[in-house]
């Protein structure tokens, strides 16, 4: 069974012997670690740690790291059909990126006990999830500008806070990974400028691939929250700096300025700047299919994962001759 967890060995051993002997202890290395949070400090692989935190970062840094995997495959299906050799050189770039930041992420969450392979084969058993957004089709070339603009830029809202997260190998990748996110968003837009500025087709491909997109990468953000079950305790834990709420508006509020730069319509009749707020108000996405895609009904789930567990299979012979090199080192050595 592949969904156990391997015994947590980060814990040094006189820390693990005093979490046996005593209550008492239990009560301190709490408090400490409450000390901790408070403190807005860092809280390490070999720090006493609450059984749930644990839990929490592991699926959140899972499906965080299951997402930049996922994701790949939604951009790499236009590899193939870029439209020159510059835009082909970036995309490359840009997927080979996401592979890296799937690799930091599960480096990080290895620190808690879990070992990637334990998190990629409950990926394929649709045991941990991955986000919504990358079960939506690529359509057309617009596709891989809009997904520049508009899905790694709701990213970058939600990870920006993340690198002050309260697990440092946590917000240690993410301050890595946000650098480059930066760098994604901007060639999505400036693909985007380009095809506004060529032919009627040209801008005509971008709004429709607006219109796809603008809904599933507000849902990125999660449900709202009132219902919201995570959020309370991993705002607690200092896990997330920011509510689903308030990064969505963040989006909003900074994609709107963009959206007229572009010259493009966002698919919203209600959007409008509320001067007493100081936002903009936007109508709410569907939850209903929100929940759906989560359940694994959304209109490339079965692809996306059927395709990830492909790959798993066609790589087991690398993980073998990799595993069998490293015992023969060892046994020379
Ligand atoms: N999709 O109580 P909450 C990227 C689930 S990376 C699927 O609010 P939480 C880079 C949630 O897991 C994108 N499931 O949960 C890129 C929970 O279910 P569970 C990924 C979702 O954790 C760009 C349930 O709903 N980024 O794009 C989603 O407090 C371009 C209740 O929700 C991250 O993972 C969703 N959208 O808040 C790559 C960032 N939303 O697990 C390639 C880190 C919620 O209890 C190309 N993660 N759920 O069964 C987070 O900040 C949080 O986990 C949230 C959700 C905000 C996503």
């Amino acid at each position: 069974m592949c969904g156990r967890l391997i015994p947590d060995r980060s814990v040094s051993k006189a820390h693990r012997e005093a979490r046996m002997t005593a209550t008492l202890d239990d009560t301190e290395l709490e408090a400490g670690f409450e000390r901790t949070i408070e403190h807005h400090d860092r809280i390490e692989p070999r720090d006493w740690m609450p059984e749930g935190y644990r839990k929490t970062l592991i699926r959140q840094i899972a499906q965080h790291a299951h997402s930049e995997i996922i994701g790949m495959q939604p951009e790499g299906n236009w590899i193939t059909r870029a439209p020159s050799l510059r835009r082909k050189a970036i995309l490359l770039a840009k997927v080979q990126d996401e592979a890296g930041h799937g690799l930091y992420l599960y480096s990080a969450a290895e620190t808690l006990g879990v070992s990637r392979l334990q998190l990629t084969e409950m990926l394929i058993e649709g045991k941990q999830k991955y986000s919504s957004i990358f079960n939506y089709p690529t359509l057309s070339y617009a596709d891989v500008g809009t997904i520049g603009w508009l899905v790694d830029g709701a990213a970058i809202c939600n990870q920006v806070p993340l690198c002050r997260t309260s697990f440092g190998p946590y917000g240690r990748a993410m301050i890595r990974i946000c650098k480059e996110e930066s760098f994604h968003q901007r060639q999505g837009y400036e693909l985007l400028m380009t095809m506004m500025r060529g032919t009627d087709e040209q801008r005509a491909m971008v709004q429709e691939s607006v219109d796809r997109f603008w809904w599933p990468a507000l849902m990125m953000f999660g449900p709202p929250d009132d219902e919201s079950p995570n959020t309370a305790q991993s705002m607690a834990w200092g896990i997330k700096r920011n509510t689903n709420d308030d990064l969505r508006q963040r989006m909003v509020d900074m994609t709107v300025p963009q959206a007229e730069a572009l010259g493009v319509t966002l698919p919203d009749p209600t959007l409008a700047w509320n001067e007493e707020r100081g936002h903009y108000d936007f109508a709410e996405p569907d939850w209903d299919e929100f929940l759906q895609v989560i359940k694994g009904n959304g209109p490339c789930n079965a692809q996306r994962l059927a395709h990830r567990r492909r790959a798993h299979e066609d790589g087991a012979w690398v993980r073998e001759a990799a595993t069998a090199y490293a015992a023969k080192r060892e046994a020379t050595s």
